[in-house]
């Protein structure tokens, strides 16, 4: 209850653009930090398609997958709230202190109509770009999904976000790969606050390893396919506390309809 609630307001938080102030007020009882993306640093050369979700002063607050020259996925919860003018979306851009790739404004904002809290589901935004991204897309999974979230299949995540539970941004772009978790035993983690049709979660059994504060709307890629959208957690890492991501599959069609509009 205690970690869910901070990570419901913590999300609310960056959905504002309040990412730095968000952190710095949030409660400290929480387990000692860890490397999250805890993988390794990465480049926007390997990885085109990950792209900077940013204010209108270029502070990154929440990642997003270009999927089509104009069309970039995020989460919901990065974009409630917004107006499209508030809004910037950064490619090419490795460092967070860069000043290299392309930056667009957004001219729309679509969510899932469902959506209200990342615990309850439907956590998928896509942006229309008003430029032309020049850079390689990734694809995205089909509404079928078959067989890619099967438990323990290899999913690579994404982002600019903290390294630590209560730490920041390495400045770079970082890369970490994590097994997927079994809906089971995501239930047992998170009760009835996973929802199974919405929702998929990935992480290792002792924790260590996951996406943090600043990562979410950034990409689960399973078989080099978009497959998740960055949402929530209990916390960071922590141990039978695997990150939660939304279950693109579902949201595939809804996709689809927003990147041909
Ligand atoms: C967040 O607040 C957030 N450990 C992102 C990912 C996770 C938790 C919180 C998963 O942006």
């Amino acid at each position: 209850m205690f970690g869910l609630t901070r990570v419901r307001r913590t999300a609310a938080a960056v959905a504002f653009g309040a990412a730095a102030a968000a952190l710095s007020t949030a409660p400290s009882a929480v387990a000692a930090p860890r490397p999250v993306v805890g993988g390794t640093t990465t480049t926007t050369a390997e990885y085109p398609f990950v792209m900077q979700v940013t204010d209108a002063t270029g502070g990154q607050f929440c990642g997003g997958t270009l999927v089509a020259p104009t069309k970039v996925v995020t989460a919901a919860h990065c974009v409630v709230g917004e107006t499209p003018g508030k809004l910037r979306v950064v490619g090419g851009r490795t460092h967070l202190d860069g000043t290299d790739g392309t930056v667009s404004e957004v001219s729309r904002i679509w969510f899932d109509p469902g959506y209200t809290d990342v615990v309850d589901g439907g956590d998928v935004a896509v942006l229309t770009l008003a430029t032309r991204m020049p850079y390689a897309t990734a694809a995205y999974v089909s509404p079928a999904g078959t067989g890619v979230y099967a438990p323990g299949m290899t999913a690579r995540v994404l982002g600019w976000g903290t390294t630590g539970e209560n730490g920041g941004s390495s400045g770079q772009l970082r890369t970490a790969t994590v097994p997927v978790v079994s809906d089971t035993e995501c239930r047992d983690s998170y009760g009835s606050d996973f929802v199974a049709s919405d929702m998929v979660c990935a992480g290792y059994p002792s924790g260590g390893v996951d996406t943090c504060q600043g990562d979410s709307g950034g990409p689960l890629l399973i078989g080099g396919v978009l497959a998740g959208i960055t949402s929530w957690g209990n916390g960071c890492a922590e141990a039978g506390r695997p990150g939660v991501y939304t279950r693109l599959a579902s949201f595939s069609s809804l996709v689809t309809e927003q990147v041909l509009t």
